[in-house]
């Protein structure tokens, strides 16, 4: 029995100055984007780095624009003794590899934005997220167009409404649709939506989509653009320009609501990206770093599912709105 105690005594010991060691070891987290040019991205980082400096942690910041500089950024940060990181990947696919090179390296992972999934498609629920209600977000953006095109005396039947697309990714397919949700509920004929897919989530991608669409649909004599960010709208808002469509003409709303929809606010005349859903990339960026760090230092980990929501921001009340939302 003596002896028995002795020998748990000394394992718990042992344990414990494990534990102690590992918790000595300076405190090192990951901030892995798909885009690191995008605003968002960039906010993200911004409020990352807040939350490093608060708990006095150093935040390891890599771009991974493909599956193979992912790969490399992860065992990067374990040479370097990172002990966990988020991530927003360059494709959800890619889910299964993130977990096995985590625990491979033993580093805890959070994503962020866009949710990973196996290889059946369905979300890896043993990694944490923080993503958007995207399916109410896209009903927001498209009762938002559905109000601009009544009080600009519009009718439905002439408006023809551009879904820039990026189906391959399930955040984006279910923001379009919440949009296409609350057009049709605010009478627009089903006949009259266009597909604009992009090859990649930039404004680039999105302008030649939009081009296309314009050209194969020359019938409509107003339109609304949407899509999964302001990127997208932003893209077919500049095609619309060059067909023509300027903004009594075109009406567009975004998501996001980072440097690239202000830039287009702060123009002198109106464009036709009349607005953007403002999300919160501190909530993304501060509060999952914030999570990580305590899951890290207190082996708290963090809630398995963080839906945030957005605010409709226009060029009219932008400043208030971005003041409620601490911006
Ligand atoms: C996705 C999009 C980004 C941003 C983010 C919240 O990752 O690609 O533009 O909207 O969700």
């Amino acid at each position: 029995m003596n002896a028995r105690r002795s020998l748990l005594l000394t394992a718990l010991l042992a344990l414990g100055a494990a534990h102690a060691a590992h918790a000595a070891d300076p405190v090192k987290i990951g901030f892995l984007v798909k885009q690191a040019e995008e605003p968002w991205f960039q906010d993200e980082w911004r409020f990352a780095e807040q939350a490093a400096k608060e708990k006095g942690f150093t935040l390891v910041k890599i771009g991974i624009p493909n599956g193979e500089k992912m790969m490399a950024a992860i065992d990067n940060l374990a040479a370097q003794k990172a002990q966990g990181f988020v991530i927003c990947v360059p494709d959800v696919k890619l889910g299964m590899a993130v977990e096995r090179s985590a625990k491979r390296h033993q580093l805890k992972v959070m994503s962020v934005d866009d949710r990973l999934v196996d290889g059946a498609g369905k979300p890896i629920e043993a990694i944490p997220h923080m993503g958007i209600s995207a399916y109410e977000i896209g009903k927001q953006v498209g009762q938002g167009l559905a109000a601009e095109v009544k009080a600009r005396g519009w009718t439905m039947a002439e408006v023809g409404a551009m879904r820039v697309a990026y189906d391959q990714l399930p955040t984006a397919r279910e923001r379009t649709q919440g949009a296409l949700d609350a057009l049709k509920a605010a009478g627009l004929p089903e006949a009259n939506v266009v597909d604009a897919p992009q090859s990649k989530t930039d404004t680039e991608s999105a302008f030649n989509a939009a081009n296309i669409a314009f050209t194969k649909n020359p019938k409509f004599k107003h339109w609304v653009a949407f899509g999964l960010n302001d990127e997208a709208v932003l893209g077919a808002v500049r095609a619309g320009e060059g067909r023509g469509f300027k903004q009594d003409a075109m009406l567009g709303i975004g998501i996001g609501g980072s440097q690239a929809a202000l830039n287009e606010f702060a123009k002198p005349a109106a464009t036709a990206f009349f607005g953007t859903v403002l999300i919160s990339p501190k909530r993304h960026g501060y509060e999952t770093t914030l999570l990580v760090y305590q899951w890290v230092t207190e082996n708290k980990a963090p809630p398995s599912l963080t839906l945030t929501s957005g605010t409709l921001m226009t060029r009219r009340n932008q400043a208030e709105v971005r003041k409620q939302m601490g911006l």
